[in-house]
C-alpha cells in the first residue's frame, strides 16, 4: 500500500493526509493513484459518513510535482491536457459528487493544484499561517482542476482574474475575507477543530448531505425555474429518508435526533 496518501478511520470519518512533505506534498502519479483509491473505498463503504482532507508536514499540497514535468531542449513538450484529464478532472469530480461532506483542512501552503483542490471541498478550514497560490501563471500555465470555474464563483471575476494573472499568494485570512473558504483557525487548533467539524458532519443526515451536494452541483447552470424544480426533486427524495423521520421526532421531542445516515 502506497505510503503517499495516509488513510485512518476515526468513527465515521475517513482521514485522508497527503503524504510527501519533502516535496510539498505535490502530486506524482502514485499519490494520485493513492487519494483515487482512497476515496473510491469512501464511496462504497456506507459507514464513512464524511471525509477530512489535510497535508503532513508544513504545507497542504504543492499541486503538480514539476520534478516530473521537465521538459529538455529538443525534447517534445509533455501533454499536460492528458495529465489533466487522467488525473486531476476526475478527482476534482469525485470530491465534488462524493456523496459525503469532505471537510478541507489547510495545513500550510496550498498552490496550483493543490489550491484548486482544497477549494473543491465542501468545508474548508486553514491555520493562520496558510496560504493560497494560484501558482499556474508564473510557469505558464492555466489555473486547472476547476480553478477558472471556482475562483470567480467564491471571489467574483475581478479578485479570481487578477490571482490567475498575478498568481499572488492570498493569507488564510484574506481567503476568509474573500469568503473563498469558510474559516481561519489558530494553527495550534487547527485539526482539532477539523476532526470535530468532520465528527459532526458523520452523525449528521448523510443522505441529505448528498442531496444538498447535488443541489449545489447544478445550481450554477440552472434557472431559478430549474433550480426550484430541482430542490422539489431533491427535497421529495429527502422526505422519505429514515433521517427526516428522525430529526423531525426529535424536534417535536425535544431531544437530539439520532441520524443514521439513510
Ligand atoms: C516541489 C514542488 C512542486 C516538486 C515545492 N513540485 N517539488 C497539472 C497538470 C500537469 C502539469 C502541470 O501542472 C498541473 C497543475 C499544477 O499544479 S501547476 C502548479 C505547480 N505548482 C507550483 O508551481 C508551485 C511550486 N512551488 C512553489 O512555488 C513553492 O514551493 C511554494 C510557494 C509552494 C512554497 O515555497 P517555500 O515555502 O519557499 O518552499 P520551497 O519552494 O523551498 O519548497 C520546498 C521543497 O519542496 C523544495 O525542494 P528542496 O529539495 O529544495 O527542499 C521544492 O523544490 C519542493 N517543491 N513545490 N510543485
Amino acid at each position: 500500500m502506497s505510503e503517499t496518501v495516509l488513510v485512518a478511520r476515526r468513527g465515521g470519518v475517513v482521514e485522508l493526509t497527503l503524504n510527501r512533505p519533502d516535496r510539498l506534498n505535490a502530486f506524482n502519479a502514485e499519490m494520485h493513484e493513492a487519494l483515487a483509491r482512497a476515496l473510491a473505498g469512501v464511496a462504497a463503504d456506507a459507514t464513512v459518513r464524511a471525509v477530512l482532507l489535510t497535508g503532513a508536514g508544513r504545507a497542504f499540497c504543492a499541486g503538480q510535482d514539476l520534478s516530473e514535468r521537465t521538459v529538455a531542449d529538443g525534447e517534445s513538450p509533455p501533454d499536460l491536457g492528458a495529465t489533466l484529464e487522467h488525473w486531476y478532472n476526475p478527482l476534482v469530480r469525485r470530491l465534488r459528487t462524493l456523496e459525503r461532506p469532505v471537510v478541507c483542512a489547510v495545513n500550510g501552503v496550498a498552490a496550483g493544484a493543490g489550491a484548486n483542490i482544497a477549494l473543491a471541498c465542501d468545508i474548508v478550514l486553514a491555520a493562520r499561517s496558510a496560504s493560497f497560490i494560484q501558482a499556474f501563471a508564473r510557469i505558464g500555465l492555466v489555473p486547472d482542476s476547476g480553478g477558472t470555474w471556482l475562483l470567480p464563483r467564491l471571489v467574483g471575476e475581478a479578485r479570481a482574474r487578477a490571482l490567475a494573472l498575478l498568481g499572488e499568494k492570498v493569507t488564510a485570512e484574506q481567503a476568509e475575507a474573500w469568503g473563498m473558504i469558510w474559516k481561519v483557525v489558530d494553527d495550534a487548533r487547527l485539526m482539532e477543530e477539523a476532526r470535530a467539524l468532520a465528527d459532526r458532519l458523520a452523525a449528521g443526515p448523510t443522505r441529505g448531505f448528498a442531496l444538498i451536494k447535488r443541489a449545489f452541483a447544478a445550481t450554477w447552470s440552472n434557472t431559478l425555474d430549474a433550480q426550484l424544480d430541482l430542490e422539489r426533486d431533491l427535497q421529495r427524495e429527502a422526505g422519505r429518508s429514515e433521517d427526516y423521520r428522525e430529526g423531525v421526532r426529535a424536534f417535536v421531542e425535544k431531544r437530539p435526533p439520532r441520524f443514521v445516515g439513510r
